[in-house]
């Protein structure tokens, strides 16, 4: 009994502390505070948010794993449009998890909430105080007759971006259509990030209409393409809906609702959908998308932790189990009824490690989740559709209090999705440092469910660089507030000594005007090469400056262009203003910007503005 659980057990660290055995040497269960099934987006999040509460001790969190590999899904779009490779967007699983949670590298077979435990694919009990399921998706590929096989075969021309094995064959597919029926497929049933069966299709219709191969509303456009969803709209919510389908409209693609692919029959040519009342359609196709169906893990459904539908039954706002008080769920095998997508469990980890911590300490869970999702719904290549909305289809959207019509594709969207999405999931949201439309969070000392709910947040004092300096001199205020005034640098301040003052206003072997003299050397710096870069365009000039400007606004910016043409950047902006659309792409930049301070950087730059005012 001994040898086999130690050879079956696969722990990377066997000797944990949490590891016992008796004196008779009998192999004794493992037991650990929070025990997380699944490493992925959902479980690697939780449990390293939980760890940095710094309540738990070595080996006190637990992760069941069983894959080697962890893969950025989200990334699985771009992969599908040629933009990324799938190797680049995958880890190793150990070396997302910390060294102070075990990792488990083996799959759960059952679920014992009575006994407080999880039995894995070893035969090993794992014993925990608190549960935490996060086993995501099963991409059920039988779900649809003839799937499986038409996927594996490489002659036919069915493919997909859902599966890490299918994924890298889409593009290659894409390029090599040259002419035919393009289909695209979603299924009627709920699926992961709900928008991304449409998204590869805009992006192969973008590619294919690029080399004059789709041509809208054309009868002799040699590609067609059609979408086939069994739902009865292009998205979920009503305000993206409306938008995408006049963007199908607009783009000619033919709108096969309610159609849900059931069958590929005739060696992966024919597409069969059945509609609501039964009756099956039959198409043909040169190239087919297709969405597998989905469902929660069979260890999970057959559990007393599933509801009927077999996803772990939680409370849609605290997220614990409704009937077993110290089971918690989130991300895709999670109940709640919202988009499942990897942004959801950006809104969702901290509500449940609030909670969870709180009901360790023997409160009550407090904090609520609001069904925070977002899909950034890719619509060409270069442009995004930023869909951010809550429970009930509510929109809960980061950037339009900005003045950014985040139902319009966006050019910045593009780069969030495409090159800070893939970065920041990597390097803060698996560490359990990123918090989404919130920013980043170091710690969980306390939690906040809006910016405007800072109270929340414990309240830190970072330095502010006037409070100690000796050369301010401080006013108190009527209205309690304290009035600071600093000598500028370029000003002879009253405690300066004579020798410094004269390394200040050093003379220079240049003819400087009286304003230059009395600058501090770096402004006088700044000042002269703006002068130097003053030089008034002709006519022609200007004209190339305008042209440039309207060919890649995005590239000639006015300080690119001020330095190839050796004018002020200003000059600049007033000949050839940027187009509205670049300037609220670079507003909306500035605002994700903001949105990734931190606390000490939020309140600094909250104490700048006051001084301002104040001035
Ligand atoms: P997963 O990340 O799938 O992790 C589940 C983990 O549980 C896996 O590692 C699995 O191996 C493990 N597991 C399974 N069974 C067991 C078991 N028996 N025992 C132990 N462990 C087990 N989201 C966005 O936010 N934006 C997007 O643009 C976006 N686009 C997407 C595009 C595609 C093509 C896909 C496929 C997904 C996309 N998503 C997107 C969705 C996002 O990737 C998922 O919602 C998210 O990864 C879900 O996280 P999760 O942890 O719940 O599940
Ligand atoms: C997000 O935080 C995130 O995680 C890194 C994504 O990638 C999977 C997303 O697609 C989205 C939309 C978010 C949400 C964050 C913002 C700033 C809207």
């Amino acid at each position: 009994m001994l040898l086999q659980a130690m050879k079956a057990a696969t722990l990377r660290n066997v000797t944990g502390p949490k590891r016992f055995f008796s004196s008779s040497a009998r192999f004794m269960d493992a037991a650990h505070k929070v025990v997380v099934v699944g490493g992925g987006s959902a479980g690697l999040s939780v449990s390293h948010q939980l760890l940095k509460s710094g309540k738990f001790a070595q080996d006190e969190i637990a992760i069941v794993e069983p894959s080697p590999y962890h893969h950025y899904q989200p990334g699985w779009t771009l992969v599908g449009a040629g933009l990324k490779s799938r190797e680049e967007l995958r880890r190793n699983e150990k070396s997302l998890v910390d060294s102070k949670i075990q990792l488990y590298e083996d799959a759960v077979t059952s679920l014992a909430p009575e006994q407080n435990q999880v039995v894995i694919g070893s035969g090993e009990k794992i014993s925990y105080d608190h549960l935490i399921v996060a086993s995501g998706y099963v991409i059920t590929l039988d779900g649809i007759s003839g799937l499986r096989e038409a996927l594996q075969d490489e002659k036919s021309n069915v493919t997909s971006i859902y599966t890490y094995e299918t994924v890298d064959k889409v593009f290659p597919k894409i390029d090599q259509l040259k002419e035919g029926h393009a289909i695209f497929t979603q299924p009627g049933s709920p699926i992961k990030c709900a928008g991304a069966p449409q998204k590869i299709m805009w992006l192969a219709l973008d590619y294919w209409a690029k080399q004059g191969l789709y041509k809208k509303h054309d009868p002799s456009s040699p590609i067609k393409i059609d979408f086939a969803t069994g739902l009865p709209v292009m998205f979920g919510v009503p305000t993206y809906s409306q938008v995408l389908n006049k963007l199908r409209e607009e783009r000619g693609v033919g709108g096969l609702f309610q159609h849900n692919l059931v069958a590929i029959e005739d060696q992966g040519k024919t597409a069969v959908f059945a509609r609501p009342d039964g009756e099956k359609v039959r198409k043909t196709f040169d190239f087919m998308h297709v969405t597998p169906t989905m469902a929660p893990p069979e260890f999970l459904k057959k559990s007393t932790i599933a509801n009927e539908a077999g996803f772990a039954n939680v409370d849609n706002e605290t997220l614990r189990h409704v009937k077993y008080q110290n089971v918690w769920s989130l991300g895709d095998s999670s109940s709640l009824p919202t988009s499942k997508t990897a942004a959801a469990i950006t809104a969702q980890a901290p509500v449940l490690v609030s909670n969870l911590l709180a009901s360790l300490d023997g409160r009550e869970p407090t904090a609520k989740y609001d069904g925070y999702t977002s899909c950034p719904l890719l619509t060409e290549y270069g442009k995004v559709l930023l869909a951010e909305f809550k429970y009930e289809g509510t929109l809960k959207e980061t950037f339009s209090k900005f003045g950014i019509n985040q139902s319009k594709p966006q050019r910045a969207f593009y780069y969030l999705k495409k090159d800070f999405f893939p970065w920041i999931y990597y390097n803060n949201m698996v560490k359990g440092t990123w918090a989404g439309p919130k920013g980043f969070f170091s710690g969980i000392r306390s939690f906040s469910t809006s910016a405007r709910q800072m109270r929340n947040t414990p309240v830190r004092h970072p330095r502010d660089p006037l409070d100690k300096n000796a050369h301010a001199t401080r006013f108190p205020l009527m209205s309690g507030e304290t009035f600071i005034s600093r000598t500028p640098p370029s000003q002879a301040s009253s405690r300066m000594s004579v020798e410094a003052s004269d390394i200040l206003f050093e003379s220079t072997n240049e003819t400087v005007n009286a304003d230059v003299a009395t600058m501090a050397p770096q402004l006088r710096q700044r000042h002269r090469q703006a002068r130097g870069a003053s030089k008034i365009l002709d006519e022609k000039e200007i004209m190339e400056v305008q042209q440039l400007r309207q060919k890649d606004p995005y590239t000639y910016t006015s300080g690119v262009l001020a330095k190839q043409f050796g004018c002020s950047p200003t000059f600049i902006s007033i000949v050839a203003p940027a187009p509205k659309e670049v300037r609220q792409a670079r507003l909306a930049e500035t605002e994700l910007k903001k949105a990734t301070w931190g606390m000490n950087k939020r309140i600094s730059r909250a104490q700048r503005q006051e001084r301002r005012a104040l001035w």
